[in-house]
């Protein structure tokens, strides 16, 4: 039986039924961004098929703890603190839900049938409102105690840089998620500039945007390094789209081979596109998750 799986991000959710690997009969519509988890409940039971599922599973952005939802950083999604979206999704589909982070969703995909197959250790980042990280260690997903496990976009790259959503400053998000190089770009170029202008900028020669551009993919290669020397990751696999952007990929991977050779890794372009966290999440629903 298919899963009904849910894809919720700061901007659409996605639905679709998930059989074995198929993604089949996706549909979207646009987040609701008013700060109330009913809300987002009623527009997922609005893509729901009229007929009864076996089971559903959630990715969604945000911290997933026991199945109650709460923002990391609230520009991405704003919702009140541990939102109990299982219990609320339980209620109006008729079936309890997995629920899991969207980028823990997203690197279980890859790990299990796309750019992560066959490695033991393996993270995978989206680069692109913000930044999602999901690790895999020893086979396993690391999903946290509270939830927190991969929120590498969290991590410090600019020591006492600008704010940050989620109250720390200087968040590698802040340096290196698609939101950032807008704003970095705009604010050194003098006019309003979104990332794929920037990266449009760059590729005429504008070597403004390619230093900005550059200093992004500095930030990611050394959160790359400190993710290897803290849980020794064997591959990194890298989509959004930023990640996906014309030669951003190349140009992590050559930032890389200047770190000293004990923290290169492989850096590879994520495979699963824009179906990842549907499809995580619905592989997620045969495994037991810890
Ligand atoms: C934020 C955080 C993460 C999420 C990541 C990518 C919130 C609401 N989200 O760092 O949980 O995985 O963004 O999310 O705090 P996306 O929506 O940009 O894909
Ligand atoms: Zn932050």
């Amino acid at each position: 039986r298919p899963v009904l799986a849910i894809d919720i991000g700061g901007t659409k959710i996605a639905a679709a039924e998930v059989l074995g690997r198929q993604v089949l009969d996706r549909r979207q519509t646009a987040t609701p961004r008013t700060g109330r988890g009913d809300d987002l409940v009623a527009a997922i039971a609005s893509l729901a098929p009229k007929h009864a599922v076996g089971a559903v599973a959630v990715a969604t952005t945000g911290i997933v703890r026991d199945g109650a939802l709460t923002a990391l950083n609230p520009q991405t999604l704003p919702i009140e603190n541990g939102y109990p979206l299982a219990q609320a999704l339980e209620k109006a589909l008729g079936v309890p839900p997995l629920v899991v982070n969207d980028a823990q969703a997203a690197a279980w995909a890859e790990f299990s049938v796309g750019a992560g197959h066959g490695f033991k250790n393996f993270a995978f980042f989206t680069v692109s409102t913000g930044i999602g990280c999901g690790l895999v260690v020893d086979g396993r997903l690391l999903t946290g105690a509270t939830g927190l496990a991969g929120h590498v976009g969290h991590t410090m790259s600019d020591p006492g840089g600008v704010a940050c959503g989620c109250g720390r400053r200087g968040c590698l998000e802040t340096i290196a998620s698609g939101t950032a190089l807008a704003r970095r770009g705009s604010e050194r170029l003098g006019r309003p500039f979104g990332a794929p202008d920037l990266f449009e900028a760059a590729a005429q020669g504008d070597r403004i945007a390619a230093e900005v551009i550059a200093s992004a993919v500095d930030a990611l290669v050394d959160a790359f390094a400190d993710l290897t020397a803290s849980v020794d990751v064997d591959c990194f696999a890298v989509g959004g789209g930023v990640g996906l952007a014309n030669g951003f990929l190349e140009a992590l991977q050559a930032r890389s081979l200047q770190l000293p050779r004990i923290f290169q890794r492989p850096i590879v372009a994520a495979q699963a596109g824009a179906d990842a966290g549907l499809l995580g999440a619905a592989l997620l629903c045969g495994e037991n998750l810890h």
